[in-house]
């Protein structure tokens, strides 16, 4: 090997090993993990939002290396929802204006959420388009998904799921264009699965409560 194809092969290996380094800490949307189907906005039951609503977000990056304190970033900024301020959660913090909600990721490299919301009035059979929310880390974007609804319709005493949200439901099944609020099982279409969804939100008992209203009909600040 002649000096100058030595000099050459140290050279590049410097080089990859550069790019490398300066790839560490920044989040790789190939290597982290989004959930899967579709994020439930759900209500809350006086302590703690439902259950059923969890989902978690995984950062890593280039290297597959966990990045801990990464800022996890769910924006419902495209959405059909109205998000509470208080998400009964010390870790997560809600901007109002940008209609997101953020947290940083733990050791693992893991950010969880149960995000607490409804559905905004007069929607009728529109709504949100596909894949509405949109999840970043550190402002990478990592995937972006559906954000169905359980509470579809307002309470004035601030009660959660009900007849009327089970009537909304209904309401939106007839549309026949298949508003994505109510696509809970997240396959493009609403049928008995989605109703099965709701009826078991409904009766788990951890959606009991929501935000107080009144809603804010589609103006200022999207949440409450
Ligand atoms: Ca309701
Ligand atoms: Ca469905």
């Amino acid at each position: 090997m002649t000096g100058l194809v030595r000099k050459a092969m140290l050279l590049a290996v410097c080089g990859l090993l550069t790019a490398g380094v300066a790839m560490a800490h920044v989040p790789d949307p190939a290597n982290s993990e989004c959930p899967t189907a579709c994020i439930y906005v759900t209500g809350h039951n006086g302590s703690v939002g439902d259950a059923a609503g969890n989902f978690c977000v995984t950062v890593r990056d280039f290297n597959n290396v966990p990045i801990e304190n990464s800022s996890v970033v769910i924006d419902f900024s495209n959405c059909d929802l109205q998000l509470c301020i208080n998400q009964l959660d010390a870790n997560a913090i809600v901007d109002c204006v940008s209609q997101t909600v953020r947290k940083l990721t733990n050791v693992t490299g893991q950010a969880c959420f149960r995000i607490i919301g409804k559905s905004r009035p007069g929607l009728g059979c529109g709504g949100a388009p596909v894949n509405c929310v949109r999840i970043f880390a550190d402002s990478t974007p990592l995937c972006s998904l559906n954000a169905p609804t359980f509470d579809l319709v307002n309470d004035p005493s601030g009660a959660g799921l009900g007849a009327g949200d089970l009537s909304a439901w209904l309401s939106a099944f007839f549309c026949g264009t298949n508003p994505r609020r109510g696509d809970y099982i997240c396959d493009g279409t609403l049928g008995a699965g989605d109703l099965a969804r709701w009826l078991s939100v409904f009766f788990g008992g951890g959606s009991t409560l929501n935000c107080p209203p009144p809603k804010d009909n589609n103006v200022g600040p999207k949440c409450q």
